[in-house]
């Protein structure tokens, strides 16, 4: 069956926004607004599958809309919402749970980093996390993702939920006009020279908004010195910078600079050391300290405009839950028709 193409993803309000969620989701979030219908969602169920001050979550969900805006997004062409006024996430999500095997989401790695030694007191909605973003998804039925490499494993799991449905409930999804399957296999779009993008501090560690180190992040909203500061302190090796990209190979720090420089100028990690090859790391710094400031000052400028503003920003997630509701909506109804749950 051909699935209308549609481009989902989402981003959690859990703190501050980086580098990394920029530069591996909400750049290629605008370049595909291009090309496709898109729906981009503040994942606040996410969040709270660990726990979130109330006093500071409503901050949290609209800083983040202001960051898919102050990036580009246009919430009137496309759908910008928060999760938790579109109550058929969590709906489709328990009938995914029902669905998925233990076994899968016993293998997920993002789980067990997170749980780490302490797997007896996280919540239970940490462990299920993956079954509510592929209902994140597939409740829209959408067809491509752009994520950042660390939730490739998560796709992937979709991709499972969405093929055991299928094969799960074969004879009513024909019997109901759907044909052959009735969720689309949602492809991952993972691409470009900074899908992982690490920590300042340490090479081996993604960049990540639960890092307690701020130097180990730079975030959507630090000033101009702050980036400064933190690029200058930024991990490296003694090492001039190579020519070529086999030269990066063992050398975490320089490779993870050389791609945040790649990707803010919207070039190839090649390109970069063919400008850069045999140049001190002061050198290189200094140019990425103002490619930095020259693409995220107007950013944070602008972020800063509109949370000021939180009746717009308000008045943006209602239309966007509004318009993602009458999809979904309709979405569940045939989910509860396909399994044979008796419905108005
Ligand atoms: N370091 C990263 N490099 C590239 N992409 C990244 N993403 C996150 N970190 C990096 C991508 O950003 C999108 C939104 O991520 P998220 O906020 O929903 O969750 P996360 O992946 O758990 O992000 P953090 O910053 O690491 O948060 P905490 O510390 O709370 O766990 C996703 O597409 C993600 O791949």
């Amino acid at each position: 069956m051909a699935f209308k193409q549609l481009v989902f993803s989402g981003v959690q309000p859990t703190g501050n926004l980086h580098l990394g969620n920029y530069l591996g989701a909400i750049v290629k979030f605008v370049e595909l607004q291009k090309h496709f219908e898109c729906i981009y969602c503040v994942v606040d169920l996410h969040a709270i599958t660990t726990w979130q001050d109330p006093e500071e979550l409503p901050k949290a969900i609209r800083e983040v809309t202001a960051a898919f805006i102050a990036c580009g997004i246009d919430p009137k062409k496309h759908i910008v919402f928060n999760q938790s006024q579109v109550a058929e996430h969590a709906e489709l999500a328990w009938v995914f749970n029902c669905v998925a095997r233990m076994g899968w989401l016993n293998r997920m790695t993002q789980f067990k980093e997170k749980a780490g030694k302490d797997r007896e007191n996280v919540s239970v909605g940490l462990f299920a996390y993956p079954t509510l973003m592929a209902a994140d998804i597939l409740v829209y039925r959408a067809t491509h993702v752009p994520v950042g490499e660390d939730q490739k494993q998560h796709l992937e799991l979709s991709r499972d939920i969405a093929q055991k449905f299928n094969n799960d409930y074969s004879a009513s999804i024909a019997k109901h006009g759907f044909g052959d399957a009735f969720f689309p296999q949602p492809e991952p779009l993972i691409q470009g020279p900074a899908t992982r993008v690490m920590s300042l501090r340490d090479g081996s560690k993604k960049m990540s908004k639960s890092d307690a180190s701020d130097y180990s992040r730079i975030n959507l909203t630090d000033d101009a010195d702050t980036i400064a500061q933190k690029i200058r302190k930024a991990k490296t090796d003694p090492e001039p910078l190579p020519s070529e990209e086999k030269g990066l190979e063992t050398r975490p720090e320089a490779d993870n600079l050389v791609g945040i420089y790649a990707a803010l100028k919207d070039t190839t990690k090649a390109d970069v050391l063919r400008e850069f090859g045999g140049a001190q790391f002061s050198t290189f710094k200094s140019s990425l300290v103002d490619l930095s400031v020259a693409k995220l000052g107007p950013i944070g400028g602008e972020m800063k405009r509109l949370v000021a503003d939180p009746a717009y920003i308000d008045a943006v997630l209602a239309d966007g839950s509004n318009r993602a509701r009458e999809i979904a909506a309709k979405t569940m109804l045939s989910v509860k028709d396909i399994i044979g749950l008796v419905r108005r």
